[in-house]
């Protein structure tokens, strides 16, 4: 199983679209193992975006994330860090695919809805960003074994 970290952005919560995009999710079969409403004050911004320090849309795009709340979820599956990244789509709404959440929902070539970790290294760092110990759960889903095939040694 595989932990990712996914932020719905500012976008994402200012024009009501955090439900359905959770519930993408949850159809998908992932399971919300954290979840947290912030404001991303400038620091926290600056460390989730530090690779990125230096490149010409860093301060508009760290004003965008930091300028109103947004909703962390911590998500877990078995390829959870790149189903999800398959699920967001290409970067921009304007050229990522119909099915996609950013195909979808979102047309600008800035604001783009959603964050998720690229690396499982990226989602361990960025887990411990936003969530502190304790913070991301392990519970039983109900609904596990039928989500997967349980019958071999792993989740199928
Ligand atoms: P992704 O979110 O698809 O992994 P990255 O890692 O290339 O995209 O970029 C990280 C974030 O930086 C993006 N989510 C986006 O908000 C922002 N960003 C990237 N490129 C641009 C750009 N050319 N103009 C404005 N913002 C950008």
């Amino acid at each position: 199983m595989e932990t990712t970290l996914i932020i719905l952005k500012p976008d994402a919560v200012q024009r009501g679209l955090m439900g359905r995009i959770i519930s993408r999710f949850e159809d998908k079969g992932m399971q919300v193992v954290g979840a947290r409403m912030m404001q991303i004050s400038g620091d926290l911004a600056a460390r989730h975006y530090e690779s990125h320090q230096g490149k010409p849309f860093y301060e508009g795009l760290v004003a965008f994330m930091t300028g109103s709340p947004v909703l962390v979820l911590a998500l877990r599956g078995v390829g959870a860090i790149a189903i999800c990244r398959k699920m967001m789509g290409a970067t921009f709404g304007s050229n990522a695919d119909p099915g996609t959440i950013r195909g979808d929902f979102g047309v600008s070539n800035s604001f783009n809805l959603i964050h998720g970790s690229d690396s499982p290294e990226a989602a361990e760092r960025e887990l411990g960003l936003f969530f502190a110990d304790g913070e991301v759960l392990d519970w039983s889903r109900a609904s596990e074994g039928w989500i997967y095939d349980m019958s071999g040694e792993k989740p199928e």
